[in-house]
């Protein structure tokens, strides 16, 4: 299969979704406009195609779920405009344009963040966007994307990372930060698209299995990204990282050993889809082409 193909697509259906959605979105413009220059700032779209394609999976048509998928990327763009806000990371730059703070100042940043999140929510507790998903299912995903995005999983990663910058790396707060700052919603992802099929128990632990996998592999593929890459392809400043003393796979292993962990996350991903009966090409191609990305 040709996943770029397959991702194209996909976001396409999802950014298509944007634009339609924010024709209802009135005043104050410039809440509206900061809310879209984000989320229109041209991510990978990585968090809602996982969605989509663990539906698929399953047997669903994934058109009958976009909304819903469309829901992780507001979740998702809404940390990335807070952590980039002077008080956490203070970066300028995010998806290779200046980030919202410098574009809209702090207090607008922070209301676009704001709304993205609650906006998410307003999605995710709608029958009528997604009329083929039963409600109980509905009800079910949009609790674990809320698990996954508050002070259990996102929050607490991202609050332990702040608080264990300067502190010399150990690996079980590591471990920490990467499964909640980054893995918890990228898992939420892969299994809401399960749990809004109404997956057996045995497909959704698989998919939960699957996508915290992939999640820790994506993490550790970006601190090593920000040692390797080019500002310019990675979209945000390079050597970060480095600079803030952040808690890194590199900084704890070393490069060579934290390649050959994201290679290791990555088969243990795959191999939790092998445990499954269902049509999981585009996850597991989605793997692969997650350990060689470059931005
Ligand atoms: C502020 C609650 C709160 C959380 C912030 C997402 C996050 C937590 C911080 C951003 C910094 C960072 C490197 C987080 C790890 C997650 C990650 C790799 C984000 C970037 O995700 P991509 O690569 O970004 O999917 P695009 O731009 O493609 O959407």
């Amino acid at each position: 299969m040709d996943i770029n193909r397959y991702l194209a697509d996909r976001k396409n259906a999802v950014e298509a979704f944007f634009e339609q959605y924010f024709r209802k979105v009135g005043r104050p413009v410039v809440l509206r406009e900061a809310m879209l220059y984000s989320l229109n700032a041209g991510g990978k779209r990585i968090r809602p195609v996982l969605c989509l394609a663990s539906y698929e999976a399953c047997g669903g048509n994934s058109d009958e779920i976009v909304p819903y998928a469309a829901a992780l990327e507001f979740i998702h763009t809404y940390s990335l405009i807070h952590d980039d806000l002077p008080a956490m990371d203070d970066d300028d730059l995010r998806r290779g344009k200046p980030t919202s703070h410098k574009v809209y100042g702090e207090a607008m940043a922070i209301l676009a963040g704001d709304a993205l999140l609650t906006e998410a929510f307003v999605m995710l507790t709608d029958p009528l966007l997604g009329p083929a998903v039963r409600p109980d299912n509905l009800l079910r995903a949009a609790g674990e994307i809320a698990r996954a995005s508050g002070c259990r999983g996102m929050v607490a990663g991202q609050a332990q990372d702040m608080l264990s910058e300067n502190s010399e790396p150990d690996e079980e707060t590591l471990r920490f930060i990467h499964r909640h700052k980054t893995a918890a919603l990228l898992r939420a992802s892969v299994t809401a698209g399960a749990l809004l099929y109404g997956g057996a128990p045995g497909v959704i632990d698989a998919m939960d299995r699957y996508g915290q996998n992939l999640g820790l592999a994506f993490q550790v593929v970006d601190d090593i990204l920000d040692v390797e890459g080019d500002t310019e392809v990675i979209g945000k400043p390079a050597g970060s990282d480095e600079k803030k003393k952040k808690m890194t796979y590199p900084r704890m292993y070393g490069l060579d050993r934290s390649r050959d962990m994201a290679r290791a996350f990555v088969a243990d991903a795959v191999a939790a889809l092998d445990a499954v009966p269902l049509a999981v090409d585009p996850l597991r191609e989605l793997a692969f082409h997650l350990l060689g990305r470059r931005h």
